[in-house]
């Protein structure tokens, strides 16, 4: 990936459509766009204002392709930080695929995936933490998905990780300045400040660990398992809550054989819903697999929905589930329509056939997962993978530092376990800290002393 290439790629998804958008960036943008984009009157991009919509005509080999709405944006006011022109034409897959061929023959190279966002970062118009945002919101599912991108985007990460930054920086600085002047030892009372300042940024890193659980549930979804016994409705409350017949129902206990997983949204929540074969003892080998996915399903699963028979004498809403420690666990009473339906304690009751206590379920399952931190941080932040990975090596240097402070350890000791704390936050956003350590030194101490 030549940063000094000019790019080409259509922006829009592929297929027919309305319109489609490609965009152009780098330093020749605007040479390429003059060989092959022109306005209605004939005047060449690089004369047009910027940020206005032109309508034009693209060209190639002096015959016209399509016409459409040409825009120039002028670096470093662009989302690249580069000279960009983007071109709104006609959404068919030939006539947008022609207009791209128009701009490489015109000396753009195709843009790989990401590249226009990697060149908004490199050039500084975002830093990492935001331009993963842009990722997360394009593939944003639901509606809570989509704010925690766009917090992430308009910076609550990346605030979050600079205040910890900063306060990690500031105790860094005061390590400096006791190595640069040996003379002047670091008095216990320095050392109790520092300390519980690095205790404290330990508090923030550990709070935006904790919201990994919400990153991935945003992000791929709250692996949601129904299990139960045959014939309990489980398949019928997946239709249900997918708002459509997708599995297979019948009143033959073991119709559902393998496990079947389908994208759902509850309440703004994004789950991934995995109807089971209902456990028993079986001696069909084919049964019998389908109970060990069952079971293995509900094992991985982050909300299990326990689906009982309530009008059937033998229902136990109570069966212990094998493999839901430490998760959220609901359990449903279905067929609460029928007339020999028993009202079940600590169940949900409900009916697939009526839709009846569906609300309660949806809105049982909000809270529990609410409630459990499962979804949603104050801010919207909810850390992705990679920022839990870094943010943990942060998290393991402030706790060596922190123990090298009281333990008495050399300073320069201490110092460089800090920084390798700092060089891991910076790598969520993107940043390493030693042109910003030198601003800190040297604005919070007077060395002439
Ligand atoms: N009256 C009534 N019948 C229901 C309700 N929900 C499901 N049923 C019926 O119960 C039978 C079993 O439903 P399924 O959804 O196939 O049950 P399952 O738990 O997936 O069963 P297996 O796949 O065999 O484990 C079907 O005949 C459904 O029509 C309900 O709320 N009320
Ligand atoms: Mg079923």
């Amino acid at each position: 990936m030549n940063p000094s290439d000019t790019i080409a790629a259509v922006a829009t998804p592929a297929g027919a459509g309305g319109l489609a958008v490609l965009r152009l960036s780098g330093r020749e943008a605007l040479g390429v766009a003059d060989r092959c984009l022109r306005s209605s009157r004939g005047r060449p991009p690089s004369a047009f204002t910027p940020r206005m919509a032109v309508f034009g005509e693209i060209h190639r080999d002096g015959v016209r392709v399509d016409d459409g709405v040409i825009t120039v944006f002028r670096g470093p006011a662009s989302y690249t930080g580069e000279d960009t022109v983007e071109v709104a034409c006609h959404g068919g897959l030939l006539v947008t695929r022609r207009v791209l061929e128009a701009l490489l023959a015109a000396g753009a190279r195709p843009a790989e995936p990401g590249e226009f966002t990697c060149r908004a970062f490199l050039n500084g118009r975002m830093d990492l933490a935001q331009a993963e945002a842009v990722a997360d919101l394009i593939h944003a599912r639901t509606d809570r998905a989509l704010v925690s991108a766009r917090a992430q985007l308009a910076g609550a990460l990346s605030g979050r990780i600079e205040d910890l930054r900063d306060a990690l920086m500031s105790v860094l600085a005061h390590l400096e300045a006791h190595i640069d002047f040996p003379d002047e030892d670091i008095t216990p009372d320095t050392t109790t400040v520092l300390a519980s300042k690095l205790t404290q940024a330990l508090g923030g890193i550990d709070a935006l660990l904790r919201t990994a659980r919400q990153g991935r549930f945003l992000r791929q979804g709250v692996r949601t398992a129904l299990v139960g016994r045959p014939n309990a409705g489980k398949s019928s409350l997946l239709n249900r809550l997918l708002g459509h017949e997708r599995a297979i129902v019948s009143p033959v206990a073991g119709t559902t054989r393998d496990t079947l997983e389908e994208s759902a949204q509850v309440r703004g929540i994004p789950l991934v819903l995995v109807d089971t074969a209902g456990l028993r003892e079986s001696d069909d080998l084919v049964e019998q697999e389908g109970v060990r996915r069952s079971r293995q399903a509900a094992a991985e699963a982050d909300l299990i929905l326990h689906v009982v028979d309530a009008a059937d004498p033998g229902a136990d809403p109570e069966a212990p589930i094998p493999g839901c420690e430490g998760k959220v666990l609901l359990r449903v009473a279905n067929k609460c329509d029928l007339p020999e339906a028993r009202v079940l304690p600590g169940t949900i009751p409900v009916s697939c056939r009526t839709g009846d206590g569906l609300d309660s379920l949806e809105r049982a399952i909000e809270e529990r997962l609410l409630s459990g931190d499962v979804v949603g941080g104050d801010d919207g932040v909810a850390i992705g993978v990679r920022h839990q990975q870094v943010l943990q090596r942060a998290r393991q240097a402030v706790c060596r530092t922190l123990a090298g402070l009281e333990e008495g350890l050399t300073l320069e000791l201490v110092a460089f376990e800090l920084r390798v704390a700092l060089n891991a936050l910076g790598d969520v956003v993107g940043k390493t800290s030693v042109d910003d350590l030198l601003d800190s030194i040297f604005s919070q101490f007077c060395l002439g002393k």
